[in-house]
Parts: C-alpha cells; sequence; structure tokens
C-alpha cells in the first residue's frame, strides 16, 4: 500500500509497454558535463526516476561524445528554439530527431528543473519525440515559510510535529530532509525559512545557527536556500544590550555581527524574514521607528552579502472603531520609497488573513517604488485543517489574476493583475518573491490529508509560473500522485476543482468571514468577547436585527477607497456587487433580494444546506475512484470525507440557528430537513 511519502515523485513502473520502451529508446544514458552538487543531484534524480519508471538503470556518463539516443545535461544558453531566451533558473528540453534529449540550464538549478520538467513529461505521460519546451520562472525568490518553532510543534501546523529535529540536529541529519529538498526543487522552490515568524530569538544563538547550517547542507545540492525569521528584539533577549531600536549604533552592530556570524557557516544564507509590531510582538514602532527603519537596518547588515530582508506587512491595531481591513495600507503605503533596495515587503493575499475567500489586499499596487511579495498559506488553518478536502490552487489565481486597474483600464497584456504586481511587471520591481506558509509535518505522508500534498504541489508550480491553470496542474498532479486511469483522472479533478467552492457555501458563503473559535476550527459565530475587540465573530460579520455583513462603503469604513475607481465600481454598489464579496463590503438587510431571485436569508440558507450536502457528492464521486487508486489511500481519504460531512453540517446548522436568532425567519421550506 502507498502510504503517501513519496509525494508526486512516485516514479511507478510505466504500466503501457509500448510507450515505456519508446521513452527507454531516448534514455539509454545520461551525460554529465560537470560536478556541482546541483548538477549531481540533477543527474541522480533522472537516474532514480528512470528506473523507476523504465524499470530499468540507465548509466551516468561524464560525456555523449557520438552517443544518440541519452539524456544530456548542459549549463549553456539554450539554442535558438523558442523566441524566449532563459532567465536565471530557467531551462530548456530539447529532443532532436536521431539524436540526443538536451536538457540546458541557464545555471545549475535550471538544469536541476529541467530535469524534474522531464520526468514530469514521462510520469504525466506526455511524447518526448521532438519535445522542445523552454521554461523561465516568472519570480525569483520562490519561498515556502515554515511556522515551526524550537520545541518541535508547528504554529497552524497539521500534519503533525515539525520535520525539523532540533534537538537531534546537526550531528543527526534525517534523511527526510534530502527527500523534502527534492520536492520542492521538483517544483522550482528556491527557498525556504525554517522557523515560525512569530519568532525564537534562539534561532539567532551559536546552538541553533549550527543546527540550521546542517539543514543547508542538505538543502543546497537541491538549490534551496535557507532564510531565518528573527526576533526583533534579539539584541535585549540574547544580545544583552539595553535596547533594539534599529538606529542605536550598537543594535546595528549586533546585527551585523550576528549576519555575519550565519554568513560563516551559511555562505549562501539568504536573509531574514519579519513579523514586527503585528499581533503584539515587538518591533521598531516601540522605539518610535518605523518600519522602514527597522527593514533596513536589516538590510544594512546583509549589505555584503547576498542576501535580502523580507519585511511582513500583516499589521492592525486592537481598535474597535477601525476597520482591520485598511490597516496594513495606512501603515505601509506612506513608507513607499523609504525602504533598502535590499527590502522586500510581504503582503497576505487578502486584507484580512487568509480566509477561504477575500479581495485581494489594496496594498497591491498602491506600492509602486518597493518591491511587494504576496503570501499564501498552504496549510489549512482556515480550510478545515487536515479533514476538509479544499484544493487551493483556484484561490490561490483567484487572486492571482485580479486585475489592480493601478495602469487603468484594458492596460497592455491583460491588465495589472496582482500576479504582474509581483512579478515585477507592473512597477519594474528590481527584485520579485512569492511566499507559501508550508503545510508540511513530521506525517508520514507530509501533509496529513492525502488530497493536501495537491496544495504544496500548486503552490509550487504557481511560483514558478502564475499563468498555469487550476485545472492543469490538477491534472498533472492526479497523474503523478493517484491515477493514470483516465475516467478517474478526471473524477478526481472535477471534485478538486469544484472542493473550495463547496468549503466556503458551508463554511463562508456571500463574503462571509471569520466566524471561528479560539483555534481557528469549530465555529462559533456567535462569539461576542475575545481578548482583543478584533478578534470577535461579530468584528466582522456584523449580525444585527436588520440584516449582515461590513459596510465597507463610504457610508461605513470606506475601506473600498483604498482600491482603483474601476475596483470600487465592481464591489461598491450591492445591486450590482458580484455575490462572492456581498458581504465583505455592505451590510444587507434579511429581506433583501438578491440577483438569484432569493432573500439574503433565502440564500444564505440555500448556500449551507447545498455546501453541507455537496460533501455526499464529493463522498459518491471519491467512491467510484476506488478501483483506479490505491487502497490505502482510497480508505484513508474516505474516512476523512466522513468527517468532513460531519462537520458540514455543524457549520451549517450553527451559522443558521445563530443567525435566526436576527432574521428571525424560517429556513425555506425547499430545502431539505436537517437529518
Ligand atoms: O492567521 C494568523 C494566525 C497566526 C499567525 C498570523 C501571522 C504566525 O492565526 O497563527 O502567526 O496569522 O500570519 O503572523
Amino acid at each position: 500500500p502507498d502510504d503517501g511519502y513519496r509525494l508526486w515523485l512516485k516514479y511507478d513502473l510505466i504500466k503501457d509497454a509500448p510507450k515505456r520502451e519508446a521513452y527507454a529508446r531516448s534514455a539509454q544514458f545520461i551525460a554529465l558535463n560537470g560536478t556541482s552538487p546541483i548538477l549531481k543531484s540533477a543527474a541522480d534524480e533522472l537516474q532514480m526516476g528512470l528506473q523507476g519508471l523504465l524499470g530499468r538503470t540507465v548509466p551516468i556518463i561524464a560525456n555523449a561524445g557520438s552517443r544518440t539516443g541519452g539524456i544530456v545535461l548542459s549549463v549553456a544558453s539554450a539554442p535558438n528554439v523558442g523566441a524566449q531566451s532563459l532567465a536565471a533558473d530557467g531551462y530548456q528540453i530539447v529532443a532532436r530527431k536521431a539524436g540526443n534529449i538536451t536538457i540546458f540550464g541557464k545555471n545549475d538549478s535550471g538544469v536541476l528543473y529541467g530535469a524534474f520538467a522531464l520526468l514530469r513529461q514521462l510520469q504525466t505521460g506526455q511524447q518526448v519525440e521532438n519535445l522542445s519546451l523552454t521554461s523561465n520562472p516568472k519570480i525569483q525568490y520562490r519561498m515556502l515559510n515554515h511556522w515551526d518553532n524550537t520545541n518541535g510543534t508547528i504554529e497552524r501546523g497539521y500534519a503533525g510535529e515539525s520535520l525539523w529535529k532540533w534537538y537531534e540536529l546537526p550531528n543527526t541529519v534525517d534523511p527526510r530532509y534530502r527527500d523534502y529538498a527534492r520536492a520542492n526543487a521538483s517544483l522550482g522552490i528556491n527557498g525556504t525559512v525554517v522557523n515560525n515568524v512569530n519568532a525564537s530569538a534562539r534561532f539567532m544563538t551559536a546552538e541553533y545557527i549550527e543546527k540550521v547550517a546542517a539543514l543547508a547542507n542538505v538543502f543546497r545540492p537541491y538549490g534551496i536556500r535557507i532564510y531565518l525569521s528573527i526576533y526583533f528584539p534579539a539584541p535585549k533577549t540574547i544580545g544583552g544590550l539595553k535596547t533594539a531600536d534599529p538606529l542605536d549604533p550598537e543594535v546595528r552592530k549586533w546585527w551585523a555581527d550576528k549576519t555575519k556570524e550565519i554568513y560563516k557557516v551559511i555562505p549562501d544564507f539568504g536573509g531574514f524574514l519579519v513579523k514586527a509590531n503585528s499581533e503584539g510582538e515587538p518591533g521598531p514602532q516601540d522605539y518610535g521607528r518605523t518600519h522602514a527603519d527597522g527593514a533596513n537596518m536589516l538590510a544594512d547588515a546583509l549589505r555584503p552579502y547576498d542576501g535580502i530582508v523580507m519585511w511582513r506587512a500583516f499589521v492592525y491595531k486592537a481598535d474597535p472603531k477601525a476597520d482591520r481591513f485598511k490597516a496594513a495600507h495606512e501603515e505601509f503605503t506612506p513608507l513607499d520609497g523609504k525602504f533598502d533596495k535590499k527590502v522586500i515587503v510581504q503582503v497576505k493575499n487578502g486584507p484580512i488573513d487568509f480566509q477561504p475567500r477575500e479581495p485581494f489586499s489594496p496594498l497591491f499596487g498602491n506600492m509602486p517604488k518597493t518591491p511587494l511579495s504576496v503570501e499564501f498559506q498552504i496549510t489549512q488553518e482556515y480550510l478545515g485543517f487536515a479533514t476538509h478536502w479544499v484544493y487551493e490552487a483556484p484561490l490561490f489565481k483567484e487572486c492571482l489574476d485580479t486585475d489592480t486597474y493601478v495602469k487603468g483600464k484594458g492596460s497592455p497584456s491583460g491588465g495589472a493583475t496582482v500576479a504582474k504586481v509581483i512579478d515585477g511587471s507592473v512597477h519594474q520591481y528590481a527584485m520579485t518573491a512569492i511566499a507559501g506558509v508550508a503545510n508540511t509535518g513530521s506525517d508520514r505522508n507530509w501533509t496529513g490529508n492525502p488530497m493536501a500534498q495537491a496544495n504544496w504541489y500548486a503552490y509550487g508550480r504557481l511560483a514558478w509560473d502564475h499563468s498555469l491553470s487550476s485545472e492543469g496542474i490538477a491534472d498533472e498532479w492526479v497523474k503523478m500522485t493517484l491515477t493514470h486511469e483516465p475516467k478517474a483522472v478526471k473524477t478526481i479533478t472535477d471534485l478538486m476543482l469544484k472542493s473550495r467552492e463547496i468549503y466556503v457555501d458551508y463554511n463562508t458563503p456571500l463574503g462571509l468571514s471569520r466566524p471561528w473559535s479560539g483555534v481557528h476550527f469549530a465555529p462559533e459565530p456567535w462569539q461576542e468577547k475575545s481578548v482583543r475587540p478584533d478578534w470577535t465573530a461579530i468584528y466582522y460579520h456584523r449580525a444585527d436585527s436588520i440584516g449582515l455583513g461590513f459596510d465597507r462603503t463610504a457610508t461605513g469604513s470606506n475601506a473600498l477607497a483604498q482600491y482603483r475607481p474601476e475596483v470600487q465600481q465592481q464591489w461598491s454598489n450591492p445591486e450590482t456587487c458580484p455575490l462572492p464579496y456581498l458581504l465583505w463590503f455592505h451590510h444587507v438587510p434579511w429581506t433583501k433580494k438578491l440577483s438569484t431571485g432569493r432573500t439574503l436569508w433565502d440564500e444564505l440558507c440555500t448556500r449551507f444546506y447545498t455546501g453541507a450536502d455537496s460533501v455526499v457528492w464529493m463522498q459518491k464521486q471519491w467512491a467510484q475512484v476506488k478501483p483506479a487508486v490505491d487502497p490505502a489511500i482510497f480508505a484513508d481519504v474516505t474516512g476523512r470525507l466522513i468527517t468532513q460531512r460531519k462537520e458540514a453540517i455543524w457549520w451549517r446548522d450553527s451559522w443558521v440557528l445563530y443567525l435566526q436568532t436576527y432574521s428571525k425567519q424560517p429556513i425555506p421550506a425547499s430545502l431539505p430537513k436537517p437529518e
């Protein structure tokens, strides 16, 4: 039985014998001209992959000479077969008739990515004859962020403990670290922040730097650089200084020395990720300084090295009168142009916090002089942890493909989408980055729910190329991970593509948000008290006797004013605002007729009920693929779907019964009676 450990790098024998033989004829040797560790990884991966897929050992040789029928790895500029030239990390695969398949890489990493791309061709059953494929990453820093703590726990992790065994490191190096690196490299991920943004200062101690260096040694041959989250007052807590003021010379020296110490053992260290003056974390504002002052101090410390600062824009104040939606834009746009050129500001996809559906953050497009990166959450904090099956590519794409209109209407090349802001094409950013909060853990299958592997996969593929489609990525992943049986592939991809909308329907339909209790798992829309006013549910949904939803138009918080007029136009009129965003921007009366012909109340009930019922549909669809997928994976997912069904009903009933205390209306008779 399949324990899910191999992820999408399964390399099982290709069952179609003629196809397998055809592949084998083009893969009789692997010629590797070079000795760098990354090139060696490429050749080794190809050899291992081909061993599994073709059932034979393909030799690695130093030089193809006049031999044909093999695979040649080459760091070189691509020949003139495509219009595109290669960018850093880019690759081109060219198969010549009666010749070789050559993988050209712009650099060593490009060759490695090309090797994985060739394996993917085979794994998904594509032609390799006459293959001509050029691929360049659209984004430079393709990052995973781990919210992992020194004690092995993971903040918002649902797949076991941390992968990093801090107590054993640096002397015991779990072979699993290498498989982690292989999986990431197969997607083109080239950076990983190994510790939580709510950072412990211990990561800056010699004790931990040595442990982190041991991980870096494993990741390096896969083109992955290590980064660390920092605790802003570390100069005080572990450095013995009286202050952590970023303008204090001693503090600046402390960071410069610390950075030097890190680079001594991790020469390709990537840099720092910072959560500061956010959710109670300390930061430069504690000393009357700005985010830019804090970030620029760290940039200065990194000056002698090829490292960068990723400064998060996840900020909001505990003010019941304010609208948290507006906070990041208010705090950060005045700082545009004030950040050092080594700084990227990392912005969550939405203005609040990784909700099942959010409008895009109004920061995108509004920081023309500051490179912005987008941060997505792969781990399912608000998406049902590891039980609910939610394929996230449509969520990522929805944000990436939205037009910010900062270049006006009908701007060339399809508008100034969020994707084009972060890939630098809108404001010509000098650096580009994207981050995903990892869903990995010590569970044998890495992600708890085996279907959640697809979210890691989809994030990585989109980090490389945001123009890929959710459908295409799902199709690839299913074929590489679960089955090639055409009907089952269709059934599973269809399930995946609908899964997020189904979740939204029973969880937060029509633009509702944040109905969770403490750990963000159970429904608690009735929550009115918390340690902070903006940590209650009522703050977000604003239910009252008249209606539901947060008025963010000019009659309310006017958060809409942070967007361009064209965007405001889409959302500001409750009559025309698309239903998925309605309650994000409007307080709508219970009796208001919506475009569906139903009143708000009836529409809400309909969504909660059809959403929960759709999980039964998911169960039925999944049952059909039983003969085509591994029995262990089939049983695992079947079990999770039973739980998901139970919890979907829990969500439905919690919302309906609670909101009914305000709407004072019956559940529409047309809906099925609760079981
Ligand atoms: O969504 C919230 C999470 C916190 C997290 C924070 C952040 C790491 O509930 O657990 O802290 O976002 O992104 O900083």
